[in-house]
């Protein structure tokens, strides 16, 4: 018998095989509040729950008990709602397979580099995953409430509640939310989600129920969700003001617009070094691609820095809001090459093309990095 895996009673096989779980960091008191997902080790198009990146921006709440918890839905609406988990599961269900990126994901790749981020390495913020996410529409709950005519936005409040982590000067105390616009709050695709990857979602993934915006930035899936409330005017949350905003500065005039739909995106997993050497011969570059306003249509490869650019396989499917898997197999002689790899979408937008997604001037916050990141490769 050739040595074995065993896990319990089930006998595994493949000892050696890579079983991927996210890089966690721990609190003082011992529990996970972050990850990041070892992305180029992931087969396949989604991201085992243990292996999905962790991320949010005040204390992880304690959790509550799904038959303590109920959501609330009011504001300007005819009808205010108070829905437990049974009342939202008996509602007409829906599934949503998609990429999250949070919008610090690769973010020492922004030019000028900070202080000792010289040599970054792209797979130092791997803070991106692929799900799938099981809920009802956010627009169900809002057509059972009624919207009353001067509705505008869409405001999503969780439990968890503190200062914001990255400024605790800030006065107030807040739970965290986000305020959609009526448009993308009513997307069909934009649900309440109680269930991740065939099961109930984990509490640091936001359980009993959290939203998903398929298509936007990550810190717009507000965990741990307890009220929704419909507003006329945007809402001046914490998260969408003072945080997740392009332009300039905070200052009026300077901060030009609130961040959204995620940029297109492609990402070398193959190789895995950020400076590889290979022998001569055949070897395949791979890796993964989305957009925020996919699905993705096209994927080229230079093996000369961005001279000459060759069409890369994509897989099958390319979903609308996922990512692809693509891969170009090269003949390489000995020499020096650098590899890139830029992405297209549906929308017509082609990566390295929006300086906003690589220059902190115009993006201070340096949200959503998408530049091209060279990948050296020696062949001897
Ligand atoms: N209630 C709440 N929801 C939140 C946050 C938060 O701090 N509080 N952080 C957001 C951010 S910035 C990200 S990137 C995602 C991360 O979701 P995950 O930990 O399930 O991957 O949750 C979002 N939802
Ligand atoms: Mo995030």
């Amino acid at each position: 018998m050739p040595e074995q895996e065993v896990a319990g009673e089930l006998v595994m096989g493949w000892p050696s095989r890579k079983r991927i779980q996210a890089t966690t960091i721990a609190s003082r008191s011992g529990k996970v509040v972050a990850g990041f997902t070892p992305v180029a080790e992931q087969e396949g198009l989604l991201t085992p729950t243990k292996a999905f990146y962790i991320v949010q921006h005040m204390k992880v709440p304690d959790p509550v008990l799904p038959e303590d918890w109920s959501v609330t839905v009011d504001g300007l609406v005819k009808r205010s709602l108070k829905l437990s988990l049974e009342d939202l599961r008996a509602l007409p269900g829906r599934s949503v397979r998609m990429v999250f990126e949070c919008s610090g994901s690769q973010a020492d790749f922004f030019e000028p580099r900070l202080p000792g981020r010289e040599k970054a390495s792209r797979f130092a913020q791997t803070i991106m995953a692929a799900g799938e996410f099981t809920g009802i529409p956010l627009a169900t709950l809002l057509q059972e409430a009624g919207l009353q005519a001067k509705a505008g936005w869409v405001r999503m409040e969780g439990f968890d509640f503190g200062k914001p982590g990255d400024n605790p000067e800030w006065p107030v105390e807040f739970h965290y939310d986000k305020a959609l616009p009526l448009q993308k709050a009513l997307d069909s695709d934009t649900i309440v989600a109680w269930a991740m990857n065939g099961e109930y979602l984990d509490h640091i993934h936001g359980a009993p129920a959290r939203v998903v915006v398929p298509g936007w930035s990550s810190n717009w899936h507000v965990k741990w969700l307890r009220r929704i409330e419909v507003t006329e005017q945007m809402p001046p949350c914490y998260y969408q003001t003072q945080y997740y905003v392009y332009g300039g500065s905070l200052k009026e005039g300077e901060r030009e617009e609130i961040v959204s739909a995620l940029p297109v995106k492609a990402l070398i997993t193959q190789p895995k070094e950020d400076a590889v050497t290979w022998p001569r011969g055949k070897q395949v570059i791979r890796g993964l691609a989305w957009s925020g306003m996919g699905p993705v249509t096209q994927v080229e490869v230079s093996v000369d820095g961005g001279k000459t650019w060759h069409a890369a396989r994509i897989e099958e499917p390319r979903e609308k809001w996922m990512w692809v898997r693509w891969s170009l197999p090269w003949q390489f002689e000995p020499g020096k090459y650098t590899l890139k790899a830029r992405a297209y979408d549906a929308a017509g937008r082609v990566q390295g093309t929006d300086p906003r997604y690589e220059l902190r001037k115009g993006n201070f916050l340096s949200k959503n990095y998408a530049g091209i990141i060279p990948v050296e490769a020696t062949v001897t």
